[in-house]
């Protein structure tokens, strides 16, 4: 199994742009394509569908050696036993969500501000979301951060950070620039005509680029 450590490429099947019809192909897209971790995230959605839709991932991804984080739900993770669980600013708090899931599952939090992310540290996250840095459809009420505390971010957090918010590949350049070392893609890949080439080349660039903030 992959080390949250070690992932440079974040993929989340967001159940805002596919059918759950589609979430078992997708997740093999995905994982062919090479993404280090993926998330299940099912906004508005039954606990007893995200519960069902986690249980078709997981053979998936383990067999890929892919750890699979659930969005949201601490008890459907730990029903399921995913290897991870992620939580925002306005959900449980990392204690919280360690005491319902556990030791052997990773917690991760969003953050939005330089700030946030240096509480999460302090509150115990083995990993954080850093943005939106660009303006997103997948999370249309969150004002951009942009570029310029990716640097910063990365010197003050000791902790596994990826950025997220409007990644593509048309800006990674940009973004890898900025000092990121790990990112998020959701919609770029999800709406792509051949997901897993796509992901295999953004993937390839974040791999062959180092960054200062590495
Ligand atoms: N969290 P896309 S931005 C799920 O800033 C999510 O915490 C964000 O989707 C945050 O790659 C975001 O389609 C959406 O922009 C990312």
């Amino acid at each position: 199994m992959k080390r949250i450590q070690d992932a440079r490429l974040y993929g989340i099947v967001d159940l805002g742009y596919l059918s759950p019809e589609n979430v078992w192909r997708m997740t093999q897209s995905l994982c062919e394509g090479g993404v280090d971790v993926l998330q299940l995230r099912a906004k508005k959605i039954a606990k007893s569908e995200v519960e069902r839709l986690a249980r078709l991932m997981l053979p998936i991804t383990r067999e890929q050696g892919v750890p699979l984080v659930i969005n949201d739900h601490l008890d459907v993770a730990a029903f399921v036993g995913s290897e991870g669980v992620h939580v925002g600013q306005d959900d449980d708090a990392v204690a919280k969500a360690r005491a319902v899931v556990g030791s052997a599952c990773f917690v991760g939090k969003s953050t939005h501000s330089l700030a946030q992310a240096e509480n999460a540290q302090v509150e115990g996250a083995d990993y954080i979301g850093f943005g939106p840095l660009y303006a997103t459809g997948t999370k249309p009420d969150y004002v951009p951060i942009g570029l310029s505390d990716i640097a910063e971010v990365h010197r003050r957090v000791s902790l596994p950070i990826f950025c997220i918010g409007g990644v593509n590949a048309s800006r990674l350049d940009d973004i890898i620039t900025a000092g990121a070392w790990r990112v998020v893609v959701v919609s770029a890949f999800l709406l792509a005509e051949d997901v897993s080439a796509d992901v295999r080349a953004l993937k390839q660039r974040l791999t062959a680029t180092s960054s200062p903030a590495a």
